[in-house]
């Protein structure tokens, strides 16, 4: 029972991430909790596999059993449904399966799935039979999904390598049954005067949004940032549009001056 002289607790927007864990923080699971806190929004995480890795590179996986993943959700949905949920490398089909099956069942708030099919490490993240589950399971419950070009090429069998192009798969991952979809790391441009282009569609239309291509190395963690940050600010309340401008920009800040934890790439500075 409460009483009128116990501190009083505030309730927070609570974003939850369902993904895998890099030890070495630049991506999954840390990555995101740091985002949503970052976005004032609290962090609650799932883990779904376990990679071993540093900042040098990926060395390899182990994807959780199922009931293990499933007995997180249950327990976190008995106390507290999340406002928003994303979705990142889930590593089985199974896995993918359950999760899929899960949020259908439970999930009030909005789901961004960030396919996480093709990492900037090069690891595979995803058996291969997942990309199929991914496709029919979770892209249909997805209010936004964030495909790079290479998992937008991966989903739908089409090649995304020019803005033209990424509009077109942007298309067909609308019709396979997601609300809107942003597939990002275009390039266009000049050398010199390149433009970082991503490309965002929904029933509404299709919006090419571009920024100045930042020059240097490539900064780790970043699909899973612009994913968590979106994911933060549509369980503060705000529109997709809204959200995924605020997204964008977080990651931009991020990347403009990342940090180096290690001996290898550097990351996203959340
Ligand atoms: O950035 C993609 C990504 C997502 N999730 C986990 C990762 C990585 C890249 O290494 O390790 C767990």
């Amino acid at each position: 029972m409460t009483t009128s002289d116990e501190p009083r607790a505030e309730r927070p927007a609570v974003a939850l991430s369902v993904a895998g864990l890099d030890p070495s923080g630049g991506a999954g699971l840390v990555a995101d909790a740091r985002t949503f806190d970052a976005m004032g929004v609290f962090p609650m995480c799932v883990a779904a596999t376990v990679t071993y890795q540093n900042t040098l590179g990926l060395k390899g996986r182990y994807d959780l059993p199922p009931e293990v993943v499933w007995g997180q959700l249950e327990a976190l949905f008995e106390d507290r449904k999340p406002d928003a949920v994303k979705t990142g490398a889930l590593g089985s089909a199974r896995v993918v399966t359950e999760v899929a099956r899960f949020l259908g069942d439970h999930l009030d708030g909005l789901l961004v799935v960030d396919p996480v099919l093709a990492s900037e490490g090069g690891g595979p993240l995803f058996d291969e039979g997942a990309a199929g589950a991914l496709r029919e399971l979770l892209v249909p419950r997805a209010a936004l999904l964030t495909p790079n070009a290479a998992e937008a090429s991966v989903l739908t069998g089409l090649e995304a390598s020019t803005v033209e192009e990424m509009e077109t798969a942007a298309g067909r991952l609308l019709k396979m049954g997601a609300a809107s979809v942003l597939v990002t790391g275009g390039r266009t441009g000049e050398e010199g005067a390149a433009l970082a282009v991503d490309v965002y569609c929904d029933p509404g239309g299709i919006e090419v949004m571009s920024s100045p291509w930042l020059e240097g190395e490539s900064v780790h963690g970043t699909g899973c940032v612009l994913s968590a940050a979106i994911t933060a600010a549509l369980a503060t309340g705000l529109s997709m549009r809204e959200a995924v401008s605020r997204g964008r920009a977080f990651v931009r800040r991020a990347m403009e001056r990342p940090v180096r934890p290690g001996a290898g790439s550097p990351c996203a500075n959340i």
